[in-house]
């Protein structure tokens, strides 16, 4: 395993003005705060409205710095440090939010994308930085699956991960497919699908992200290293029952759909308390939602995670089993489908490599985390190097408007982020921007 050569001048390079850094950030934080943020949380969906005021903040962000912009065909947008070039570095994070969500959570990641670009600038101004490759901010497009109910759509799609034909079909809450949102949008749904263009431009990536737990509170450090994501996915529980009248229906003759889904849920949350996983149903309907109607139909969603492919294996096999056997006890009928899934993660030895040593000579603590949460950087990792630097989040508290991060903690992982990204973007073109890949 190697990294690139760490020894001409990287503190040079990568020193970072912190006063001016954070004016910049609260600027772009306040302009950002006025796209999909309601008094009950951010929402911020994909193929909106609110999706193409995201974007224009993204472009003039971009053009502020004289970067040009580029959205491939999945939909993700970058902005270019540098013409467009095979092998090139690549930060960022995602601009979408769950149903009511923080700030954080993706726009952290984007923002110290562009702050990165202003302090690299500033030192190749100086002359203490000479670029060998450009470096691209990415907003990858639907990170949450919040309107589609699969999540990474722009780094599944950018990596084959998803086939096209299937994406295209997924369907809002409203029935809108995936293609016909895109295609509202001004955007071409035929076009999707695995991106060789993107991934040969992409020869690293480091993503940046708020922790979305508790490890770093612990460990009293403010920025933290990803080692690994759980493995992780969703999969639809139909339970189909008959409709009644709530009043007259004897509770003997009743096929109520709702029982077998609440001993579902509570059997979920017992398979993950045994196996130390974990297993949510955060979404459901009931049909026909009437409230003097026994219910005919709950169709509901789990989320399951687990440390390793067979524990969430085995999870999800015994929340099957709970439904089926509920189910059976109320005359009603349970079908499971798998929605997504995502394998377990490693993420690039040679970036963590990097990031480490990095961190090391500049006397800061960059502890290593696994982490339970999903991230483009994830699905890419099959790919190409890609690497996660967490920043720590005082209440561990995410997908919630509770979701924050201290001045101090955020001007910590943009210092990490900057450092690595110097030596990346330095690196010399005959080969990859690092060396080391878990392969
Ligand atoms: O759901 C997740 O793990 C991520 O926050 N997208
Ligand atoms: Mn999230
Ligand atoms: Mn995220």
């Amino acid at each position: 395993m190697t990294t690139p050569d760490l020894s001409s001048g990287v503190s040079t390079a990568a020193a970072v003005d912190e006063a001016a850094a954070l004016a910049t950030f609260r600027t772009m934080w306040d302009q950002l705060g006025a796209i999909g943020v309601h008094p009950t949380g951010t929402r911020r969906y994909s193929w909106t409205d609110e999706d193409a005021a995201l974007r224009r903040w993204f472009t003039d962000q971009a053009a502020s710095r004289g970067m040009t912009v580029h959205t491939d065909p999945n939909g993700n947008i970058r902005a270019w440090w540098g013409e467009p070039a095979d092998g090139a570095v690549a930060t960022g994070s995602h601009l979408d939010s769950v149903a009511d969500g923080g700030k954080w959570d993706g726009p952290l990641g984007v923002l110290l994308g562009f702050l990165a670009v202003d302090a690299l600038a500033a030192a190749e101004a100086r002359g203490n930085l000479v670029r060998a490759r450009p470096l691209a901010v990415v907003d990858y497009m639907d990170e949450e699956g919040t309107r589609f109910g699969v999540a990474c759509l722009g780094s599944k799609l950018m990596s084959g991960a998803l086939d096209p034909e299937t994406a295209r079909a997924l369907t809002d809450g409203d029935g809108v497919t995936l293609a016909a949102a895109m295609t509202a949008a001004g955007a071409d749904p035929q076009a999707i699908g695995r991106d060789e263009v993107a991934l040969a431009q992409t020869g690293a990536q480091v993503e940046v992200h708020i922790e979305q737990g508790k490890q770093l509170v612990g460990l009293a450090a403010p920025v933290g290293l990803a080692t690994a994501i759980w493995p992780h996915g969703r999969w639809e529980f139909t339970f189909t029952g008959l409709a009644d009248h709530a009043g007259t229906a004897r509770l003997a003759d009743r096929r109520d759909a709702a029982l077998p889904f609440a001993a579902t849920v509570l059997a979920a949350r017992g398979a993950a308390q045994d196996l130390d996983a974990r297993a949510t149903f955060g979404r459901f309907h009931v049909e026909p939602g009437g409230p003097n109607v026994v219910p005919a139909k709950v169709v509901a969603l789990l989320d399951a995670r687990a440390a390793t492919d067979a524990v969430l294996a085995d999870l999800v096999d015994r929340i099957g089993r709970a439904a089926r056997d509920a189910a059976g006890d109320h005359g009603v009928e349970v079908t499971v489908r798998e929605i997504s899934r995502a394998p377990v993660v490693d993420f690039d030895e040679g970036l963590r490599d990097l990031h480490g040593k990095l961190a090391a000579e500049a006397g800061e603590r960059l502890p290593e985390i696994p982490t339970q949460a999903g991230h483009d950087s994830g699905i890419l990792a099959a790919e190409l190097p890609t690497s996660m630097l967490f920043v720590r989040s005082p209440h561990g508290i995410s997908h919630s408007p509770l979701e924050d991060a201290a001045d101090a903690d955020v001007l910590a992982g943009l210092r990490a982020l900057v450092r690595s990204l110097a030596v990346l973007v330095a690196a010399p073109q005959d080969g990859p921007p690092v060396t080391g890949r878990n392969d």
